[in-house]
């Protein structure tokens, strides 16, 4: 028997997920971790690949590697047909209007400086607001406190309840004329909370402002259709979905993108340059400056393929499902306690054992093969808002199953017996 039959589900599902058939595709979930079999339980930091998406890039640099929109050669343009054709994936997947609104970045990380250094500088300045959430990734903080201090604009927190939900009464009250973007984790990836974006978006616009939804965490488990949401701005990271690392998502509305100007100069964003000027390309590409990750692009387009095949909205059942079996063994677990207890919730186990740190929770999971992320997940304002340091987290996605789960809590309970 291999490490992967081994840690197969005996758990029948409420639905037809054939959770057999996917784990094969993650060939990386048979890998022993000091012994054990791996219990990859850090989705929310990376996803793992699945074959499909490995066989695609490894077929880019076997058969075609080759620079895109600058060769006429055939490589160069088979390179630039499956490029583009990525970009018309990211469309759909979004629901974007057009390609043109799809933006090729190196991650959500990137796709935020952007918005915050070209829409940002251009349109805000001195006594205008821009809103985030106390819940926030330092990646939807950061940016905006740079463009505040540049720009002398305020930036305002939406405060968070103690279960980890916004207070939307509180954002009402923080909106007003003066609030130019509001930016809005669509899922937390330190709580696991579903935010009510479409809420967020449209009393934004009804003040005028723009939205930007960070959707990182938010892309590998529920459905996005920008034009339903309606917002300004949503980014994203492929490394996340399934796909490579180094490779995101900007979408922005068409009119908006085209009055903003470009984010970083370089060959591909122009259509003429002389000694005394440059005249930029049209969108996309004047947002992308210089050779971008073409196999990150591809293989992105390949993950967006693999999601597409299996039956998303299925997954995400499942996902639900094992959240709410390790919720329902919480209370079997003395000194343990849940950070982020929203009603509306995705698979993210955030929680810290009674004097145990989350480091060395992580630490003696890994001595069982159970891969968690203990910190602060790049988001210390949310430590701070419930006064503990870091946690410990376990986070799902649809190629885990109930008897990984059961390996998290046999972890669980080994850790409290070290520490007595
Ligand atoms: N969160 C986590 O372990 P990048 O690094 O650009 O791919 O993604 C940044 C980012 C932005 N927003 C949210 C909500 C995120 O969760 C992340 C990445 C990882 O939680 C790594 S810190």
């Amino acid at each position: 028997m291999n490490n992967s039959e081994k840690i197969i589900d005996a758990f029948p599902s409420s639905n037809d997920f054939d959770i057999n058939k996917i784990r094969a595709d993650f060939s990386i979930l048979t890998e022993t971790v000091k012994g054990n079999p791996l219990v990859y339980l850090d989705n929310a930091a990376t996803s793992q690949k699945p074959t499909q998406v490995i066989e695609v890039l490894d077929q880019y640099y076997r058969e075609y590697n080759s620079n895109i929109h600058r060769g006429v050669h055939s490589l160069s343009q088979k390179a630039t047909d499956v490029y583009e054709s990525a970009r018309d994936k990211v469309k759909n997947f979004l629901n974007a209007n057009s390609t043109k609104e799809i933006i090729f970045v190196r991650g959500a990380t990137e796709g935020i400086n952007l918005v915050a250094q070209s829409f940002g500088l251009s349109n805000i300045s001195e006594g205008d607001e821009v809103i985030i959430t106390e819940m926030e990734h330092h990646s939807n903080i950061v940016p905006w406190q740079m463009l505040c201090e540049t720009t002398g604009a305020t930036l305002k927190f939406i405060p968070i309840n103690d279960a980890g939900e916004l207070i939307m009464e509180e954002y009402a009250q923080l909106l007003s004329d003066k609030t130019k973007l509001v930016a809005v984790s669509h899922i937390s990836n330190a709580l696991g909370t579903i935010n009510p974006i479409k809420t967020i978006i449209d009393k934004a616009h009804a003040v005028g402002a723009k939205v930007l939804i960070d959707g990182a965490q938010a892309v590998p488990h529920t459905r996005v259709d920008v034009q339903k949401l309606d917002c300004d701005f949503y980014v994203f990271s492929g490394h996340k979905l399934f796909g490579p690392t180094g490779i995101g998502v900007l979408y922005g509305k068409h009119a908006l993108l085209e009055s903003m100007p470009p984010y970083q100069g370089g060959g591909d964003m122009i259509s003429m340059v002389t000694m005394e000027k440059t005249a930029y390309n049209a969108l996309p590409h004047k947002f992308e400056a210089g050779t971008p990750h073409i196999a990150g692009v591809i293989g992105l387009g390949a993950a967006i393929d693999y999601v597409n095949a299996i039956d998303f909205d299925a997954a995400a059942n499942y996902e639900n499902e094992l959240l709410d079996y390790a919720l329902s063994k919480v209370d079997q677990v003395e000194g343990m306690n849940l950070v982020g207890t929203a009603k509306e919730k995705t698979s993210i186990l955030s929680f810290t054992l009674d004097s145990i740190h989350p480091h060395d929770i992580g630490t003696i999971l890994d001595d069982q093969g159970v891969a968690i992320r203990a910190g602060h997940h790049c988001a210390m304002p949310i430590m701070e808002r419930f006064c503990i340091p870091a946690t410990a987290r376990a986070s799902f996605a649809f190629y885990n199953t109930h008897a990984e789960v059961d390996a998290l809590f046999d972890a669980i309970n080994q850790c409290r017996e070290v520490f007595g």
